[in-house]
């Protein structure tokens, strides 16, 4: 952390020439009572983990494939909200390494002109209400080949090389990662969640947008307001506003 010039995030490294997924080894090392601020990152991950038992492609030796252990003093209903901060630290980091226009995808996707190119999956052990520790995961396309993403997936992917077709150094972009995860950890445990929000919406296309939520059975119409502070969606439709916890929202006309 002295050389990547962070407070918290990297106070200690692991590295991984392969591993099954960097958030299991951080669940295990977690219960272990490593110290807060403790990166994993690996090569590659034989059973990298997506949301809701997915998998996550981590092809060897071109992609970034991390996870962090954080220690906050917060109630288990307030950690949805350090995925929007992963999100706008992989969003700032990818801005300010290479200047492309990254945007978040409701509820944590990270998108560049409109293909996925990062992935988060936040993990939690707690109590009823206290957290011991979470787990940020985030899985981001660097040097990813358009051959190398198969057309079977779910949204359209893409890497930075890609975007910028040239490869990128993985160890600049990795470390603009941790250093805007450590100031915006930081600002969150000074002043709370409401400056996380408000920088995720502004990396979030459809606040004011009218879009169509799909989730399960039901399909709602309405007015994107924002989010809420366990991470919900606020969409006005019908003189209410709704809260939206999972689905897909796709922008209308
Ligand atoms: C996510 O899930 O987007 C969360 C991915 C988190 C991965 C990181 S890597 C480090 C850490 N350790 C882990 O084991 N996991 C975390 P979800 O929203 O469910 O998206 C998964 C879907 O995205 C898959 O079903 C595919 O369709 C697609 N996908 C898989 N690999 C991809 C990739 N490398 N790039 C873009 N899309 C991908």
């Amino acid at each position: 952390s002295a050389r990547l010039q962070t407070r918290i995030v990297g106070r200690e490294l692991v590295c991984f020439e392969e591993t099954d997924s960097t958030n299991l080894q951080a669940l295990r090392l977690g219960e272990q009572g490593a110290t807060e601020g403790t990166v994993l990152v690996a090569e590659s991950q034989r059973g990298g983990k997506g949301r809701l038992g997915r998998h996550w492609l981590s092809p060897s030796g071109v992609n970034l494939y991390t996870s962090i252990i954080l220690r906050p003093r917060i109630p288990p209903w307030d950690a949805p909200q350090l995925t929007f901060l992963s999100a706008v630290a992989v969003a700032r980091a990818v801005q300010q390494v290479c200047a492309l226009p990254a945007r978040v995808k409701w509820p944590n996707d990270i998108l560049i002109n409109g293909r996925k190119v990062a992935g988060l999956l936040n993990e939690l052990s707690a109590e009823t209400d206290a957290v011991h520790f979470v787990v940020l995961g985030i899985g981001l396309n660097i040097n990813m080949r358009a051959d190398q993403i198969p057309a079977s997936l779910r949204y359209p992917a893409t890497s930075l090389a890609i975007e910028m077709d040239r490869p990128l150094s993985r160890v600049e972009v990795a470390c603009a990662v941790y250093r805007q995860l450590d100031d915006l950890y930081h600002l969150y445990l000074n002043e709370g969640f409401d400056p996380i929000r408000l920088a995720w919406e502004a990396c979030f296309d459809l606040v004011g947008e009218k879009v169509r939520v799909e989730s399960g059975d039901r399909t709602l119409s309405g007015i994107v307001q924002g989010i809420d502070t366990d991470g919900a969606l606020l969409v006005a439709a019908a003189g209410t506003v709704e809260r939206v916890l999972a689905g897909d929202v796709v922008p209308v006309g």
